[in-house]
């Protein structure tokens, strides 16, 4: 099934030269990109993302984090790509994360792990809309997804 879903390179890795190194990882697995921006999160967007988080302890510190520094906030195009974006990454604990992974190839610790993934067709539906609008969704033919899909 052809899916759209939402990653963000988060303020850590944009700091750490590795926005290059994860979008390369989508773009080399063969998904197609759909749209991209950077921006620096302003905090109500971070509290109402990250809504489903709100009264737990990490919460704040989370809130805090996301909106440090520019993100790069991307859709993804492909069949299936929901959950295999979510295997890519990795555990959300880095400590969990398998080598390989984005987060357990870049990461150390939970508060700092590299990116952010839709967890689910509706979660990415909604992320997809909070952070783009339909005119940044571009639609265009690849010639090489004869080469992908059979
Ligand atoms: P994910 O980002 O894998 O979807 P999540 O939705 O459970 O994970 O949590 C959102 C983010 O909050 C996660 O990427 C990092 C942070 N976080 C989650 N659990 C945490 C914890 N126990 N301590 C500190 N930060 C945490
Ligand atoms: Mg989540």
């Amino acid at each position: 099934m052809l899916e759209r879903t939402f990653v963000m390179v988060k303020p850590d890795a944009v700091q750490r030269g590795l926005v290059g190194e994860i979008i390369a990882r989508f773009e080399k697995r063969g998904y197609k990109l759909a749209a991209l921006k950077m921006f620096v999160m302003p905090r109500e967007m971070a509290e109402t993302h990250y809504g489903e988080h709100k009264g737990k302890p990490f919460f704040e510190g989370l809130v805090d984090f996301i909106t440090s520094g520019p993100v790069v906030a991307m859709v993804w195009e492909g069949k299936n790509v929901i959950a295999a974006a979510r295997e890519m990454m990795g555990a959300t604990d880095p400590q969990k994360a398998l080598p390989g992974t984005i987060r357990g190839t870049f990461g150390i610790d939970v508060g700092r792990n590299v990116v952010h993934g839709s967890d689910s067709p509706a979660s990415a539906a909604r992320e997809i809309a909070l952070f783009f609008n339909e005119a940044e969704l571009v639609d265009y033919d690849r010639l090489l997804d004869h080469w992908l899909y059979e």
